[in-house]
């Protein structure tokens, strides 16, 4: 539910009071140092006219005058403009904008008899030139900025989460234009429902700030908060004017096309993201601070300077989250040379599909190709931008992010931004259903799009053709490498040749991805109390410490409760908390090129599922259900616990009084009852092996 908004007890304001506040706000946010004479003439006042106008000003809460003591007796007042007071300055921008475009329309009509032919900023159709103007940005300036930090230590803050961070680079640098903070409430239903603003705007992607319970409670309508990158830098303040509870699963089958878990917004959208949305607009303070490849990131005021300085008119971007292959190079110096145009690589680095190469072999892959474009046509920048994977949804997001970014084409592929497949194992959506919704709605979003051609080689005559385009296919032998394909070579360390992809590019990515036999990896063993876990593991662990190669390491549950998680109960939040612990070492394990057993009990699939994304990012995650019966276990009963746990004398027992999850997709299943334990440690070798994990030899 919105929050109310207060009574009106004054008057709404005249189109020249709103000028004139706008103005001040202005004047005070660029030079908060200057005496009351030089503000008084820049904004065309008396000193008495000034005097009130602060005063009142001050009084909204806009501003802050507070004294100075110093000789000047000019400057007895010190003035900064306060968080509310830069939000409403971001506000009154386009007001007062589509103002002054209707006195100069007026004005062009009377002096001509003719209209101007100019279209405002909003709208942005057609006029070239609007893509090198700058944008409007949410940051205050440099010294309001000092001003602000300080005051914004005293408020209740907020630490952003990787993905809120990206998400406030830009809506503060101007790459979520025309958004000017987190949406409100009926921002947010407008976009879910149908792809709109409040005020009509075309916005696709619901941009909020999630967080939970909790911290939701205590926050009031107007209240400022602080908003604090992961090391508690504050980047920006934001003004809380809604705080809702949103209906998720309506979110993912409109944004999304589907409530399925299968998808990683969707499954973010339900276990990672807070349950409370809120909403409100932000005041810049400072840019999220990045250490890597800082000359390659713009924002988009950066990016059209740059267009004006080297006098590029148009603009084709390319958007990807994969390496470039010669098949990319082709198609995009083609692009290029259709629209007639220069071209920027525009990657995204912030966050992409779980189980994606690492931005930071990407960039220096992407290096190594932009020596292949002829000189200075061609240009690369990096976007920090938090993808969704929202197909049609997000090739519309992502060309209005370009327009913000001064680009006038943009490549649409087939099955832009796809997620994969759903958990029924099909497309979520068509393959060409991107590019249908782009063109909908291409006027309005301001970019032309190019449509992707499929690329493919032709042997016979040794280079890359539109697939489409070939007459002779019958004649020609046609070649092509799929993603999944490659990956499969990358991984057996197989050959890629030339014709797929550069020696450079190729390198790189070996360089980061060892064949599998030489990653680290995770076996992750998952089942009831006395299901035989351990004492699989443990035989695991010793077969792989004879094979040697790579360190071995065991998480074996009871050793993680004493070392890693001695505070911790068997509520679900203490069992989450602890096997994120148990996948947070995993993943550095096998990061650095270990193996990791685990051996919890692990009862909840969505945990499982979570410590998977993080160990995949690095390794393969082996999952193994130890799938004996929960009768058999209780049979057992090695440690005593099932009868305690019957008795009542051990709560929250899994399988008695507790759930299990009983996984859907594991790697392996290895049932226990009449097996030898060898046997069954030869199983998972023998799985490990095929998966390519290690080599052929031990057997
Ligand atoms: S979890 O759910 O994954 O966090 O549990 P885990 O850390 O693997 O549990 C380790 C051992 O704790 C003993 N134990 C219990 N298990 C389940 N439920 C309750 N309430 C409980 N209380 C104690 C149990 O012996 C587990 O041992 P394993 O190694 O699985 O036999």
């Amino acid at each position: 539910m919105p929050l109310p908004h207060p009574p009106q007890s004054t008057p709404a304001p005249s189109a020249a009071e709103e000028d004139m506040l706008f103005r001040l706000l202005r004047q005070v946010d660029t030079a908060p140092e200057a005496t009351q004479r030089a503000t008084a003439q820049a904004l065309g006042i008396s000193l008495g006219r000034l005097n009130t106008l602060l005063r009142s000003t001050a009084e909204k809460g806009l501003i802050n005058i507070s004294a100075r003591d110093g000789p000047d007796k000019r400057q007895r007042y010190a003035y900064a403009i306060t968080a509310r007071g830069a939000a409403l300055k971001n506000k009154l921008i386009d007001q007062f904008l589509k103002r002054k475009f209707a006195e100069y329309e007026a004005l062009h009509a009377e002096l001509t008899g003719t209209t101007s032919g100019l279209v405002p900023f909003k709208s942005r159709t057609q006029i070239m030139q609007n893509n090198l103007a700058p944008i409007p940005e949410l940051y205050v300036s440099y010294d309001s900025a000092q001003k602000l930090k300080v005051e914004a230590a005293d408020l209740v803050s907020w630490d952003l989460t990787p993905r809120q961070i990206c998400d406030l680079e830009l809506l503060m640098n101007g790459g979520f234009n025309p958004l000017k903070g987190f949406l409100s409430e009926e921002d947010y239903n407008g976009v879910v429902e149908n792809m709109r603003l409040a005020d009509g705007s075309l916005w696709p992607m619901p941009i909020n700030l999630d967080v939970d319970e909790e911290f939701a409670s205590k926050l009031e309508e107007g209240q400022d908060i602080a908003l604090r990158d992961q090391e508690g830098v504050i980047l920006a303040t934001m003004t809380i004017t809604d705080n809702w509870v949103p209906n998720k699963a309506r979110e993912a089958e409109k944004v999304f096309g589907a409530d399925d878990d299968a998808h990683p917004a969707v499954n973010y959208l339900h276990n990672q993201a807070g349950k409370v949305y809120l909403g409100g607009p932000v005041t810049g303070i400072q840019q999220p601070v990045h250490y890597d490849f800082r000359a390659r990131r713009d924002t988009p005021n950066e990016l059209r300077a740059y267009f004006r300085k080297m006098g590029w008119r148009k603009v084709v971007a390319f958007q990807t989250r994969n390496p470039l292959h010669r098949a990319h190079q082709e198609l995009t110096f083609r692009a290029a040379r259709e629209a007639q145009a220069n071209l920027l690589i525009h990657p995204v680095v912030g966050m992409t599909k779980p189980g994606d190469v690492d931005h930071f072999t990407r960039v220096r892959c992407y290096e190594a190709v932009l020596d292949k474009y002829p000189q200075a046509t061609t240009s690369m920048s990096l976007l920090n931008l938090a993808m969704r994977m929202a197909g049609p949804r997000e090739a519309v997001w992502h060309g209005l992010i370009r327009a913000n970014h001064g680009c006038t084409h943009f490549i649409v592929g087939r099955d832009h931004a796809g997620p994969g497949k759903n958990s029924a194992g099909e497309d979520f959506y068509g393959p060409y259903d991107a590019q249908d919704l782009f063109r909908e709605h291409q006027d309005e979003i301001g970019i032309e799009m190019i449509d992707f051609k499929h690329m493919v080689y032709v042997q016979e005559r040794a280079q890359y053709e539109p697939n489409d385009e070939i007459k002779d296919k019958d004649d020609v032998t046609i070649l092509n490498i799929s993603g999944t394909e490659l990956r499969r070579r990358l991984a057996e360390g197989l050959e890629i040749p030339e014709w797929f992809s550069f020696p450079e590019v190729v390198r790189e990515l070996r360089r980061t991805k060892p064949p599998r036999s030489k990653q680290g990896f995770t076996v992750f063993f998952t089942g009831f109390s006395g299901s035989g876990k351990s004492t699989i593991a443990n035989a695991l662990m010793v077969k792989l410490m004879e094979m040697g190669g790579r360190p071995v390491t065991l998480l074996d549950g009871d050793i993680v409760r004493k070392n890693l998680s001695s505070e911790l109960g068997f509520s679900k939040e203490h069992r989450d908390l602890n096997i994120r612990r148990i996948g947070y070492v995993a993943s550095e394990i096998t990061k650095n090129g270990g193996i990791a057993i685990c051996a919890p009990i692990a009862p909840y699939a969505t945990t499982r599922r979570a410590v998977r994304e993080d160990v995949e990012q690095f390794g393969a995650f082996v999952e193994i259900h130890v799938a004996t019966s929960i009768e058999e276990c209780e049979r057992r009963d090695r440690k005593g616990l099932y009868k305690l746990a019957r008795e009542g004398k051990i709560k929250e027992f899994t399988g008695i009084s507790d759930p299990y999850d009983v996984p859907a997709n594991p790697e392996l299943s290895v049932e226990t009852e009449n097996v030898e334990v060898d046997n069954c440690a030869h199983q998972v070798l023998l799985k490990l092996e095929s998966m390519g994990l290690i080599s052929g030899s031990w057997a």
